[in-house]
């Protein structure tokens, strides 16, 4: 009997010991594996050698300031996900009892069986098809693969390195010290990080390492304004007092109470917005130059459907208006670049070629030809021109010489070299017939939506197999495809996006995604996987108001994330989305409040708040 326990307790300890080897085993590859993501590290904190990521234990004594970094609604992965909300979401909600504690929690060693499933799923071979023609889902971006290109270092490092908002800023780094103890988090759990390799699909090394949260983006955005980037005027004009001017009203803008056409509880700040709206609508007036030959440039006809929309809507609505465009240059706070990316490509993009050197050499031309015959871009460095873009290539093709300008770009990657109170996240729209803009509009009630979460598209980029490996055919609540049967009109498309509670947004080859503003369009709470992809007008919204974003090392838990989501909660930022539709609709003839003026305003109020007040 008792020599019987022996053996069992033998047998029991050699299991453990082989477990402990396996697990020992596990973590040091998964450093091992992990260690060229170490050289972004180094970069940002330069007296952390790569293998300080082995010294874990310091590193996992500030786990405890995880948390504090953790943003209301963007989501660790942990299972114990506890939202918090807003002040105003406070009252809104103050009479519901049972809804979620204020404080932020996060259990980390919940961690363990949702990592455990990941690596099982991760590691399971390939299973998808590439993208065609045929398994294209309207609804879906058609989109080029991105370019391997001199510009676009592959590895987020050199971007990083050389990005002054990235390298120069404490707030990256104390992102890269959370996100070292996030690693630690889930190595010390037995489950190697390893097992992400081989990827599913190309993942850019190092993407993990500076993953920003909603508030990372928020605190970055406040010191990018305290810390402008424009220089000061080579001399001074008539229009500078009047911006300075303007940002002085806007900063001590009146409280106001109640609007009808604008809902406080999606702005980060109402008054604010609503008053640098009132004086855009006095003051602004933009140049748009002449100069610049067709197909690329004034010519946005041909871009006025698809995913690239965006910029031919705007280019055409602009050159189009009355009341912002002047013809007197001296009178300008703002400097058009009318050109569009998806031209530039069209007509210059040698196929098969990788290259964009010439598109790039074309648009510097450009500039060379503005810059020679006006003073303006001189005076102040172009701090005061902007250029609308919504083709991926577009961050890498404006990077040298047209960096100085405010770019409102759909490709909004903070790793790309988006600047947060500089750029604009462009809002990427889909359009199907320029006759028909608000064909479909709406959606269901809370009450009548069915499906928990969908999403249907093809399998650009590695998160969407990820995706599709994790939940397709896994839940009844989880509706998740590679293609939908085909329907007339997409209508399988619109029915899904209009009965369900929550629509997946998850990057594509890039960062941003149709399907934010689709699901908005159908009245459905977007859900953003996508690290670093900073949500459009995010220095006017407040997104978590609205939106649930997760980080894509979460993908796993999505179904509990959404599930901690209480009904009560789930109206209220499905009531808000209701709100936010208004900001992202195009008309044929601009409307207040509409994507044509939000877009202009959020390029005025970035350049408002980068003038210095000296
Ligand atoms: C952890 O952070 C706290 C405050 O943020 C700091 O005082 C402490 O020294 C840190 N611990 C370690 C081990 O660095
Ligand atoms: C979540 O946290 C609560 C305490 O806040 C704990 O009782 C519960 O077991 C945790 N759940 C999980 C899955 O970790
Ligand atoms: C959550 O949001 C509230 C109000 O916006 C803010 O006071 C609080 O600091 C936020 N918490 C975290 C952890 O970001
Ligand atoms: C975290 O989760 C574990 C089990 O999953 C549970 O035992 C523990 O109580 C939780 N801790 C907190 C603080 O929620
Ligand atoms: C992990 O997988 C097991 C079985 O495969 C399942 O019971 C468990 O709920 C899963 N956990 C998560 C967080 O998905
Ligand atoms: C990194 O950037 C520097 C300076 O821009 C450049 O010379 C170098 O080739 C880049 N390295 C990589 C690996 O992209
Ligand atoms: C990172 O965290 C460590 C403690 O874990 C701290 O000593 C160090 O100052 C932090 N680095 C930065 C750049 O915040
Ligand atoms: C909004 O901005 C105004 C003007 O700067 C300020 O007085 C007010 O406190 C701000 N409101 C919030 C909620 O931050
Ligand atoms: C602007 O500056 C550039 C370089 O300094 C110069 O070549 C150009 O002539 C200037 N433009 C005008 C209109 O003076
Ligand atoms: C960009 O701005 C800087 C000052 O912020 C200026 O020195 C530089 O000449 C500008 N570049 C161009 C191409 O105008
Ligand atoms: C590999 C590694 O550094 N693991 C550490 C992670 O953090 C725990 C404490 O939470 C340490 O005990 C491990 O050594």
């Amino acid at each position: 009997m008792s020599s019987e326990l022996g053996r069992k307790c033998q047998v029991e300890t050699r299991r453990w010991i082989w477990l402990i080897a396996v697990l020992f085993a596990m973590v040091v590859m998964a450093q091992y594996v992990e260690l060229p993501y170490g050289n972004i590290v180094s970069y940002v904190l330069p007296d952390r050698r790569p293998d300080a990521l082995i010294d874990g234990g310091s590193l996992a004594a500030n786990l405890s300031n995880y948390p504090n970094k953790v943003d209301n609604w963007t989501i660790f992965g942990d299972l114990n996900y506890t939202s918090t909300t807003s002040e105003n979401e406070k009252t809104e909600t103050a009479q519901i009892s049972g809804e979620k504690s204020l404080t932020q929690e996060s259990n980390l060693t919940s961690g363990s069986d949702s990592a455990l499933n990941k690596t099982s799923l991760i590691s399971k071979p390939e299973e998808n098809i590439a993208p065609t023609p045929e398994n294209r889902v309207p609804g879906d971006s058609s989109k080029s693969p991105s370019l391997p290109s001199p510009l676009m270092s592959p590895a987020g490092n050199n971007l990083t390195k050389n990005n002054p908002v990235l390298s120069n800023n404490p707030q990256i780094a104390s992102v890269n010290n959370d996100t070292l103890d996030s690693l630690n988090k889930t190595d010390g759990l037995g489950t190697p990080q390893s097992n992400k390799s081989p990827p599913v699909k190309k993942k850019p090394k190092g993407s993990q390492a500076a993953v920003l949260s909603i508030s990372d983006m928020k605190d970055l955005l406040h010191e990018n304004r305290a810390s402008s980037y424009s220089m000061e005027p080579l001399w001074s004009s008539a229009v500078d007092s009047k911006v300075l001017e303007a940002k002085l009203q806007i900063v001590n803008a009146p409280i106001i109470k109640d609007d009808p056409s604008l809902y406080a509880p999606i702005y980060r700040n109402v008054s604010m917005f609503r008053r640098s709206y009132e004086i855009m609508e006095q003051t602004l007036k933009v140049y748009v130059y002449k100069e610049g030959k067709r197909p690329i440039f004034h010519n946005p006809q041909p871009v006025l459907t698809g995913i690239y929309a965006s910029e031919g809507w705007f280019m055409k609505l602009l050159e189009g208006n009355k009341q912002y465009v002047t013809n007197n240059p001296d009178e300008a706070q703002l400097f058009y670049l009318p050109f569009s990316s998806r031209m530039l490509e069209e007509t210059l993009y040698v196929r098969d070629s990788h290259s964009h050197a010439n598109l790039i050499k074309y648009l510097e031309d450009y500039l060379d030809l503005v810059i020679a015959k006006y003073p303006f871009w001189n005076r102040t460095g172009g701090a005061d021109h902007f250029l609308v873009a919504c083709h991926d290539w577009a961050p890498a093709e404006t990077r040298k010489r047209l960096n100085n300008c405010t770019k409102a770009l759909c490709n909004a990657d903070i790793k790309e070299g988006f600047r947060l109170g500089k750029d604009v996240s462009l809002p990427e729209t889909i359009v199907h017939s320029s006759k028909t803009l608000l064909r479909d509009i709406g959606g269901k009630t809370p009450r009548q939506r069915t499906t928990l979460a969908f999403f249907a598209g093809q399998m650009h980029g590695y998160l969407r197999p990820m995706l599709l490996q994790q939940w397709q055919d896994k839940d009844p609540g989880i509706k998740v495809f590679a293609k939908l049967p085909k329907s007339k009109n997409n209508k399988n498309y619109v029915q899904y996006m209009k009965s369900s509670k929550f629509c997946i947004c998850p990057r594509g080859y890039e960062v941003n995604s149709p399907r934010v503003v689709e699901a908005i369009f159908f009245e459905c709470v977007p859900v953003i996987i996508s690290d670093n992809f900073v949500p459009p007008f995010f220095e006017i919204l407040d997104w978590e108001s609205f939106a649930v974003i997760i980080q894509e090392k979460d993908l796993p838990n999505l179904k509990n994330i959404l599930l901690s989501i209480s009904d009560r909660r789930y109206q209220v930022m499905q009531h808000r989305v209701k709100r936010v539709q208004q900001h992202f609709l195009w008309h044929p003839k601009p409307v207040k409040y509409d994507i044509f003026h939000m877009i202009l305003h959020s390029v005025w109020y970035n350049r408002v708040f980068q003038v210095k007040s000296s």
